[in-house]
Formats: C-alpha cells, sequence, structure tokens
C-alpha cells in the first residue's frame, strides 16, 4: 500500500488554502445551520429559504428536506443570473467526436436554445411535473434539453446513451415518461449510434406523446406522424424567452437509474434547492474554480458525474464547461492532450479506467502535447490504483499540478470525499478527507462504530444538502436500501479503510453491484438477463480484478439438462445481455458450469465463485455447509481456460 505524501504543489495558488479550510470547516462545526445558509448564498433564490436541513435516517420519523420553505429555478441559476454580466463568455464548448468540430455557446446562446426547448415541450403539453427522458449524445442540445426541463418544472431522467432499446423501454414505464428527446444519431470514436431507431424499438413496448429529434448527423430516420418533431425544423419558430417556473426547493429535478445490488435499477430522484447548493458549492471547493478556467469533465451526460460537472455545477458558477463526444484513444491515444491544448483546459476531470488505458499506451502520446494549461487534475467513478495515480500526476500533470481523487455516488449528489486542492496533502490512492458537512463513520458487520485507523464499511451518519431524496414510486426501497442495514445511518455500500491521519482509502463495493470502467452494474441485472435465455437454467454473476477496467464480469451459467455449452452459445448469452441491458454489461467471461455452489438451504456462495474468478484455487474457507462440496473442484476444473 503507497504511502507517499505530496504536499500541494507550492505554486498552486488556491483560494481556498489551508487557514481558509480550517476556518470553513470549524464554521460548520460550531454553527452548521449558518454554515448551510451561507452556502444557499451561492443561489439566486426567488425565495430565500429560513430552514435548512429538517432531517433523520430513523425508521419512524424518517424524512429528509433541505432549505423546504426556499423557492428557486435552477435553469434561472445557471444561466438568466449570469446574462447581465458574462452573457458572452462561452458557457459551453462543444467537442465533437471528429476532432476539431464542434462549437461554442455562450451563456445567451444557452439560454435562448434552453427556452426554444422549453417552449417545444410546453406546445406539446409538458407540464410541470411530467417526467421527460433524454437519450442524446453528448451535444449541447443535450444540456438545453435538461435545463429546459428544470425551466418549466418538468422532471428529466437522462438515459446513457450506451443503454439498450429495453432498457430504454424499462425506465420509460417506470416513471411513466410522456416525452423523449432524443437525437437522429450518435457518434462515438468514428461508429455510429442509432438513437432514434432505440427509441423507436424502445416505444413498440409502450408509447409517449412526444419524441423530439434533435439532428446530429442528418441521417434519415423514420419519423412518426404526430408523435414524432424535428426539432431544426422547428427551432426558428420557437420564442427565445420562457418563464422559468418558481419551484420549490424540494420539488424532483431529475431521476436518474443506477444498478443496486437487487432488482431492476433504481430510480434516484434528486430536488432542486439541496442538490443545486451541493452542486454549486462542491464544484467550487474541488476545483478551486476562477472566471477564466476552462474546465473539462470527460464523464458523459447519461450520469451522475455528467449531471452535477458536466452541466448544473459548472454552470451555476458561471464556468466554461467542455461536453466531449468522443472517445480517449479516438482518432490516437492523444486525443485528450490534442484537444486539451487547442481548447486551453486547466481543469481536467476523469475516470481511473481512462487513465489506466492511457497509461498503458505509454509516455509518448501525451508528451507529444504541451498541456502547459492544465493546473488541476481530477478522478471519480472508482478506486484508483497508486500507479495510476502517480503517473497522472507525474506524466499528465509534470508534478506540477495537484490530483483530487473525488469519491461519490449517484445517491449523493455531489463529491464527499476529496482534496482541497490548495490545502489538502495528496495520498497516491486516497480520496483524502470529508468535504465540510459531510460526517463518514466505519461500522462492522454488525453496525458498531470502529474507531481510529482502522477498516470497515463506509456509512454516513448526517445528512447533507445533496443526498438523494427518495427511490422514484418506491420509498420504501429507499429506505430499505440504505438505512436499514446499519440503524440511523446511510449505507454507501462500499467498503473503506482509515488511516492514522484520518485519510479515506475506498476499496470498493462490498455488495453485489460491480464496477467495470467506472459503470455500476447490478449482479441481479445480468443474472435476470442471462437466465431469459431458453437454455439456460441459472446463472450467477461476479467480479474480478481487471487491469484497465479495474474490475469485470465472471459468469457462471448452468445450462437445462443435456444441453452443452461452446462459443457460439457464449455469443449469444453476450448478444442477450447487450439486448436486455447494453454493451456496457456484457460479460468478460461466460463460464459453463455443471452445477452452481449452494448451501443446503439453496443459497448460492458468491464468496466462492468470487476467489474463483479472482485466480484462487485454495482457501476456500467453510465449505461444510455446500449441498456438495465437489462443486468447487468442478468449478475450478472449469475456471482453468480463463487463468
Ligand atoms: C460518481 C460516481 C458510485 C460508486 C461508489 C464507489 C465508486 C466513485 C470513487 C469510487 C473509489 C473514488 N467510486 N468514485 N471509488 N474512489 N474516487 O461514480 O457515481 O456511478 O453511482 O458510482 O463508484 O464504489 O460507491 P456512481
Amino acid at each position: 500500500m503507497s504511502e507517499t505524501v505530496h504536499p500541494v504543489p507550492d505554486d498552486f495558488n488556491a483560494r481556498i488554502g489551508p487557514a481558509e479550510l480550517d476556518a470553513l470547516l470549524k464554521a460548520e462545526e460550531s454553527d452548521p445551520h449558518g454554515h448551510w445558509m451561507e452556502q444557499a448564498k451561492r443561489l439566486q433564490w426567488t425565495k430565500f429559504p429560513e430552514q435548512s436541513g429538517d432531517w433523520s435516517f430513523d425508521e419512524d420519523d424518517f424524512r429528509i428536506n433541505w432549505f423546504a420553505d426556499g423557492k428557486l429555478n435552477l435553469s434561472v441559476n445557471c444561466l438568466d443570473r449570469h446574462l447581465e454580466k458574462h452573457g458572452d463568455r462561452t458557457a459551453i464548448i462543444f467537442e465533437a467526436d471528429e476532432p476539431g468540430h464542434g462549437h461554442r455557446y455562450t451563456y445567451r446562446e444557452l439560454y435562448e436554445e434552453t427556452c426554444r426547448f422549453a417552449n417545444l415541450l410546453k406546445q406539446r403539453g409538458v407540464h410541470r411535473g411530467n417526467r421527460v427522458m433524454i437519450y442524446m449524445p453528448m451535444i449541447p442540445e443535450a444540456a438545453a434539453a435538461m435545463l429546459a426541463c428544470a425551466r418549466i418544472g418538468a422532471i428529466h431522467s437522462v438515459i446513457f446513451g450506451g443503454f439498450s432499446p429495453e432498457s430504454v423501454a424499462g425506465r420509460i414505464a417506470d416513471c411513466d415518461a410522456c416525452a423523449v428527446i432524443t437525437a437522429d444519431e450518435g457518434v462515438r470514436g468514428g461508429k455510429h449510434i442509432p438513437l432514434k431507431r432505440n427509441v423507436d424499438a424502445a416505444l413498440e413496448h409502450r408509447d409517449v406523446q412526444s419524441v423530439i429529434v434533435v439532428t446530429r448527423t442528418g441521417a434519415d430516420v423514420p419519423m412518426k406522424d404526430g408523435r414524432d418533431v424535428s426539432y431544426s425544423a422547428v427551432r426558428d419558430q420557437l420564442s427565445t424567452e420562457c418563464e422559468a417556473e418558481a419551484m420549490d426547493a424540494e420539488d424532483p429535478l431529475f431521476i436518474l437509474y443506477t444498478s443496486g445490488s437487487t432488482g431492476k435499477p433504481k430510480g434516484v430522484v434528486h430536488t432542486t434547492g439541496g442538490y443545486a447548493v451541493w452542486a454549486a458549492a462542491t464544484f467550487d471547493w474541488v476545483f478551486d474554480y476562477r472566471d477564466d478556467d476552462v474546465f473539462w469533465c470527460t464523464a458523459d451526460v447519461g450520469w451522475i458525474t455528467g449531471h452535477t460537472y458536466v452541466v448544473y455545477g459548472p454552470l451555476m458558477n458561471g464556468a466554461t464547461s467542455v461536453m466531449f463526444d468522443g472517445v480517449p484513444n479516438f482518432p490516437d491515444f492523444g486525443r485528450f492532450w490534442e484537444t486539451v491544448d487547442r481548447l486551453g483546459v486547466t481543469i481536467f476531470y476523469t475516470a481511473p479506467t481512462a487513465i489506466r488505458a492511457l497509461m498503458r499506451e505509454g509516455d509518448e502520446p501525451v508528451k507529444r502535447y504541451s498541456r502547459k494549461s492544465i493546473r488541476l487534475l481530477g478522478t471519480v467513478g472508482e478506486p484508483i490504483n497508486p500507479e495510476a495515480w502517480e503517473w497522472y500526476w507525474r506524466v499528465v500533470g509534470d508534478g506540477r499540478c495537484p490530483v483530487v481523487d473525488t469519491w461519490w455516488q449517484t445517491e449523493t449528489g455531489g463529491i464527499l470525499i476529496s482534496p482541497f486542492p490548495g490545502a489538502t496533502p495528496m495520498k497516491p490512492g486516497s480520496a483524502t478527507k470529508p468535504l465540510p458537512g459531510v460526517k463518514p463513520l466505519l461500522v462492522d458487520s454488525e453496525g458498531k462504530e470502529l474507531h481510529g485507523a482502522t477498516s470497515g464499511n463506509l456509512c454516513i451518519s448526517a445528512s447533507w444538502p445533496g443526498q438523494m431524496r427518495t427511490v422514484w414510486g418506491d420509498h420504501r426501497r429507499f429506505f430499505e436500501t440504505y438505512f436499514s442495514t446499519y440503524r440511523g445511518l446511510y449505507f454507501t455500500g462500499d467498503g473503506c479503510r482509515r488511516d492514522e491521519d484520518g485519510y479515506y482509502w475506498i476499496t470498493g463495493r462490498v455488495d453485489d453491484v460491480i464496477n467495470v470502467s467506472g459503470h455500476r452494474i447490478g449482479t441481479a441485472e445480468v443474472e435476470s438477463a442471462l437466465v431469459a435465455h431458453p437454455l439456460v437454467a441459472e446463472a450467477a454473476v461476479v467480479a474480478f480484478p481487471h487491469d484497465i477496467k479495474g474490475q469485470a464480469i465472471h459468469a457462471y451459467v448452468t445450462l437445462n439438462a443435456g444441453e452443452e455449452g461452446g462459443e457460439d452459445l457464449r455469443r449469444e448469452l453476450n448478444q442477450q445481455v447487450r439486448k436486455e441491458i447494453g454493451a456496457l454489461a456484457s460479460p468478460e467471461r461466460i463460464q459453463f458450469a455443471p452445477t452452481l455452489p449452494k448451501t443446503r438451504s439453496g443459497k448460492i456462495m458468491r464468496r466462492i465463485l468470487r476467489k474463483i474468478a479472482e485466480g484462487e484455487t485454495a482457501g476456500f474457507g467453510d465449505t461444510s455447509t455446500l449441498a456438495d462440496p465437489t462443486v468447487v473442484d468442478q468449478l475450478l476444473a472449469g475456471a482453468r481456460e480463463f487463468q
């Protein structure tokens, strides 16, 4: 385990240095209400709140509210409030898949685009509280569509373009969406993605009133009369002004589906006021934002990182945010740095999986470019191994840019544990310390709090404004999933070590969630996709460590009696997972297993399956409760082909 400490680089003149951070932490501790009201001043409110946090994690009195008596609109906070002083500042730099193709939107242009979209939604009968699905490439219109929903009080739900029509259909049904905003096609790494056709396929299951289609490639796509509208055909007739709804702070802003350890993906609900305060504050704190920064977060808007740090956080702070519609290796492995130089990017935020993939290509594609504009680097999405951290710091950052390793989740709305770049000495592989107002706690499996330097399950004992409020349509599931494991605590699902200096080292998920390249995948979802195949009797899915992806999927599949597995069936099963979920969930390995290791009561012993997938051949612990102990040897024999 690396215990190197990198001090804050001398010439990194952050707004928040050690003294300022200390004052901020003390202010929060001595007067939490005053601290949160101070943070609320970051926003423009229609009615400024008097209440801050009002919450309880106890079952009898379970509630989470922030700034509940306040009223505001988030599109106003992202756009209108900047117009007078910074209307001509660039809000979004669109960087297309093809290098150098793209354009810039000023705050005024983004405002006008958002109003046009909002007016179109209204014309199509979309009202405050309705759900709107967004299934789009990383183009500025995606941001405008999100902001348009926020403007009229509709609740958006963005789905990553890599999800299949089945997944889209499931989400539309779950939140009863009345409209879908999409594009004719997406383009990634030179490949075209048939977004509109996927939407059409999804809507065969369940139709919506309106589909709004933005032109990205100009591909010829079928349009259904009465339902489908081409945005470019009507755009010029739409007004560039649209009054914003004054939303209650606790009105839902968006739903974002994410995988958990059981069942179908959950619709994580974030509300308006608290989410906005948290997104605005954390963006400012962690990225030391300044007026002349060019901020590039490489995440897709289909994930929470794209919501909070491509769209809402940067725009609320009046920043210039890069929207990148490409991939790190197209046209070659220098793409990120070529783009950094061309756009003058000052803050760069990406995922460990991308860093590891680039590191494998050596230093040359990085050194080919100057990167001198960069002053701060960040990572998010999964644990970063110290080697990858050091490479990022030394090669990409030339040893002069702080690296902020930011730990957070879809559920947390924004960053919870991260260095302050100008104040926190860094340890490669550690997300360092909680942000002001964040109260992490480690517990053992019984829920007993562990003190000092120790390892345990990571919980949070106090609410923060950006916390999710419910699971769409299933408030009980919200409580059960996050607050029932350890009484009175929010359980993150992550394991964690705390060292002598109080630094947190996230070790990864301790539940049945697999993190493949920073994408959360529920084992239950993949298993149910596999057993949907007519030849499959049973399936169990576990993670194994992968050099680039962090984790990858190992699927154990038991076929119906008399059936035999082979390469063709493997391909079919992979296809099945792609169809039900999307390519991101397709297993790296499929092992045909005569039976699965089960206890006498019929529970699959995943612990054994995990160990075998990790390449272990002994030390399976107590196997005496297995109904058939010989199954372990059979599984080991079958796993040999993967080692
Ligand atoms: C923002 C995001 C959340 C899960 C989380 C954890 C892992 C995220 C991390 C990290 C170690 C970091 N994770 N950031 N692990 N260090 N800096 O990724 O949200 O997609 O919901 O994933 O990702 O396991 O629980 P989400």
